[in-house]
């Protein structure tokens, strides 16, 4: 049975051109600087972006604590959101490896962290307190339903955190979906932070990979961190080489997969006994179940995840609700995809 994916868009297969581009990749040892196709992703990416230099990095995960660590030390506090990537899903690496304090802001519904908030929270200079070095923002929101972050906000973020003498990190895992549904460029998406984090694996299809991008000098100091943290690569250029295909070649189709989302979306709306948390703005669907209206009281998110697994559907409870689950739709959902899910649904909730 092949299955319809719907658990992340980080599940993507190598496409044949994308396996075919892997394959023919000119490579070198990376951490001699010496592979032409980890440099050609690292400037490709940088220049997307409206940055001097990029760094190839394992995953996402890695990238964000690599700008961490290369922002802040150890005692040092970030302000981030409390539904950012960073703060939920990365393991507390920054404290675990960095000792870097993170205090968290309650996102607003569109993904922001409020200013107001983020002022209050800066320190002063006083011998109790931590120094603030850093605020994390993340464009699209993936707690926050894919949100894209309002095109005035990241600019007003960055001339807050700079006039406090800090530096702005920007986790744009799926920065290109941001950019696609905002129709600009990622580089205004962009402009202003210190650092930016782009994800290769996830919407655009790659099998692994991130690129970390930001000015000449913190790349040169990045470098380093990712060292450190174990992530020098050497022939790194043939999971580039899938990088620079997907840039080439997946960055047009996001809007296809913000279609499908919200086609369905559509669907779900009309189905008793879910209900959307928010309507999609990119490619990620947050739903809730609703036992009453389902006519089952004991139903939750993980019953109609096993229920639709056996009708096909793969989605994931979101584990912090019991209610709630995601869907995300990408390169491997084709649109008839989309209606086989839904009628999954329906058999699910029946
Ligand atoms: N997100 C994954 C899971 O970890 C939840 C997903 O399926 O959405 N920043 C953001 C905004 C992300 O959504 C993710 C991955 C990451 C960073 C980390 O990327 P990886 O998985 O490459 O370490």
């Amino acid at each position: 049975m092949r299955f319809i994916d719907l658990r992340s868009d980080t599940v993507t297969q190598p496409t044949d051109g994308m396996r075919e581009a892997m394959a023919r990749a000119v490579v070198g040892d990376d951490v001699y600087d010496e592979d032409p196709t980890v440099n050609r992703l690292q400037e490709t990416m940088a220049q997307q972006v409206g940055m001097e230099a990029g760094l190839f990095v394992a995953s996402g995960t890695m990238g964000n604590l690599v700008a961490v660590l290369s922002h802040a030390g150890r005692g040092d506090e970030m302000i981030l959101g409390s539904l950012a990537h960073t703060y939920l899903y990365e393991v507390g690496a920054a404290a675990g490896l960095g000792g870097v304090h993170p205090w968290p802001i309650p996102n607003a519904a569109d993904g922001t962290i409020p200013l107001d908030a983020v002022a209050t929270a800066i320190r002063d200079v006083n011998v109790h307190f931590p120094t603030t070095r850093l605020l994390c923002l993340e464009n699209t929101h993936n707690r926050c339903g894919g949100a894209v972050l309002p095109l005035d906000y990241t600019p007003a973020a960055c001339k807050l955190a700079h006039a406090r003498g800090m530096a702005v990190h920007l986790d744009g895992a799926r920065l290109f979906n941001a950019a696609a549904a905002a129709g600009r460029p990622a580089a205004e998406l962009a402009r202003g932070v210190d650092s930016v984090m782009i994800c290769l694996s996830k919407g655009l299809g790659a099998p692994v990979g991130s690129v970390l991008c930001g000015s000449r000098e913190f790349i040169g100091v990045a470098k380093r961190v990712r060292k450190m943290v174990g992530g020098g690569m050497r022939q790194a250029g043939v999971l580039a080489a899938a990088g620079l295909y997907a840039l080439e070649h997946h960055v047009e189709r996001l809007a296809v997969d913000h279609d499908n989302a919200r086609r369905l979306a559509a669907g779900i709306e009309a189905i008793p006994g879910v209900a959307l948390l928010s309507p999609p703005a990119t490619n990620l669907v947050y739903l809730e179940v609703d036992p009453a209206q389902a006519g089952d009281p004991s139903i939750d998110a993980a019953d109609l995840s096993t229920r639709l697994k056996a009708r096909g559907v793969l989605a994931n409870p979101l584990g912090s609700n019991r209610y709630q689950m995601r869907m995300v739709t990408h390169l491997d959902v084709r649109s008839a995809d989309i209606d086989q899910a839904l009628d999954a649904l329906r058999a699910a909730l029946r």
